[in-house]
């Protein structure tokens, strides 16, 4: 009640102004979905299967008889993917394998595209 008297004890309500006014514009707030990439791996004539077999299993995190059918995949098809991740994850993956792959020696390429 004392709210609209105007013997508030915070002091009278004043009517808004012009000056005070402001125009929100409501929008409806939509996330937007995170942009994918496909980690792929290349296919070359010197990395061992075995090699590509682990890489798949450690860094992707698939099971034997999966990792087997996707390096075989990209042994007769040039190309194979790996994983589809947010592009943070994506570059981390590509850093990790390539490194991997330096150190052990072989030429492995690993590379991410936009899904
Ligand atoms: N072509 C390789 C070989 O015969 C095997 C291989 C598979 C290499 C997949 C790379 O991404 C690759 N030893």
């Amino acid at each position: 009640m004392a709210a609209t008297t105007g013997n508030s004890p915070i002091g009278p309500l004043q009517a808004p102004s012009d000056a005070d006014a402001t125009v929100t514009e409501r929008k409806v707030q939509r996330a937007k979905p995170p942009h994918l990439y496909q980690v792929l791996l290349l296919n070359d004539d010197y990395t061992p299967m075995e090699f590509v077999v682990m890489v798949l299993q450690e860094f992707f995190r698939h099971d034997l008889d999966t990792a087997t059918l996707i390096m075989l995949k990209i042994h007769h098809e040039g190309r194979g993917v790996c994983g589809v991740f947010s592009k943070d994850v994506a570059a981390t993956k590509v850093e990790l394998v390539s490194a991997a792959a330096q150190r052990a020696g072989h030429p492995l390429q690993c590379v991410m595209e936009a899904a």
